[in-house]
């Protein structure tokens, strides 16, 4: 069993050694433990900081792509580097180090394919009261969108089984959490919390630069993911809201010109009743497009799949197709 720790890093030459430091090289169950780090195009001295601390990999990206990429470029690394499971973690020493055996056991029972570190939000100190209640009401909303309860999740610590790794896209460009909580509900992962603790806090989240910027971007990711998964319901839900207030407008437009002289006093009423009930009915045909659309993606993902366990094998991991 190969475990590698990946730590995506943007400018982290100050925390990096504190990081890599309090990564166990022994963990129960596991006989390897390697570590990569992929370096966004820092600035600083973060790729030889890595490698004078000990990092058994390194990737470095000639100018800043985004955590996103660097997710997406740490797990084919991992993959190809023959790891049966992944960890993420961040390179500013949040998450405690000495966890990641936590992480690691639910996927060794055979009970989990992700496993995401819980931070227990509502107990950390230096959140403040606003941020505690964005991430509880954050996390119900995703774990409702995704079908599967995710108590935190924002948290970047998390144990990803070699199936879990190869099945889960990355599109997202930046913060990919809430992308892959939503992908595995809907992907049938079997998705597990276990309670982690964190270091004291080293800096500023580089992420985000207020609550109102993490709300929107996290907020809009999630509504993107979803809509790849839900887009039917989203177009028909809004559709069948539009149709049905035209309905009611144009009923009250019969009414009036049926039932009383003043019906030329309501043509307005019936414009906008047609374009509503117009407006509805292209909304629920987008939803059905999209749907169809869906159903491609779903089945381009089954192929990028397969052809990522036929480059896996090609590059030596003979186990690659028992792995599907
Ligand atoms: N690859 C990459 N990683 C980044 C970037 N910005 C932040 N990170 C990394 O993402 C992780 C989380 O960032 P952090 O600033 O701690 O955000 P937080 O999750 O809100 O605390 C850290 O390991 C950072 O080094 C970026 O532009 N590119
Ligand atoms: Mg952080």
């Amino acid at each position: 069993m190969k475990l590698i720790v990946q730590i995506p890093c943007f400018n982290e030459e100050q925390t990096l050694p504190a990081t890599i430091g309090d990564i166990p090289r022994e963990v129960p169950g596991i006989d390897k433990v390697e570590i990569l780090i992929i370096d966004d195009g820092s600035a600083d001295r973060t790729s030889e900081v890595a490698r004078e601390y000990g990092a058994d990999h390194v990737i470095r990206f000639p100018q800043n792509r985004g955590l996103g990429h660097a997710f997406k470029a740490g797990f084919d690394a991992c993959l190809r580097l023959g790891a049966d499971i992944v960890i993420n973690t961040d390179g500013d020493n949040q998450y405690y180090g000495g966890d990641i055996g936590k992480l690691v056991e639910p996927i060794l029972a055979g009970q989990a394919d992700l496993v995401i570190g819980d931070r227990q939000t509502g107990a950390i100190a230096h959140f403040s009261f606003i941020k505690r209640y964005l991430q509880s009401f954050g996390s119900r909303t995703i774990s409702r969108l995704a079908g599967i309860k995710v108590p935190d999740v924002a948290s970047g610590f998390r144990a990803f089984s070699r199936e879990a790794a190869i099945q889960l896209a990355t599109f997202t460009e930046f913060d990919h959490t809430a992308e892959h909580v939503i992908a595995a509900g809907y992907g049938r992962l079997a998705v597990v919390s276990v309670p982690i603790r964190t270091n004291p806090k080293t800096r500023e989240s580089r992420l985000f630069s207020n609550i109102g910027e993490f709300v929107f971007k996290s907020g809009s990711i999630s509504l993107r993911t979803w809509a790849r998964y839900a887009a039917l319901k989203i177009f028909a839900v809004c559709g069948a809201l539009v149709f049905v207030v035209g309905v009611l407008l144009g009923l009250r437009f019969l009414y009036y010109f049926t039932f009383t002289m003043e019906g030329q006093l309501h043509i307005q009423s019936l414009i906008l009743a047609s374009i509503l009930l117009l407006a509805g009915f292209q909304m629920f045909l987008t939803g059905v497009v999209a749907d169809l659309i869906a159903t491609n993606r779903s089945l381009m993902e089954d192929v990028l799949q397969r052809v990522k366990i036929l480059e896996l094998r090609d590059s030596g991991d003979k186990d690659a197709d028992k792995r599907e």
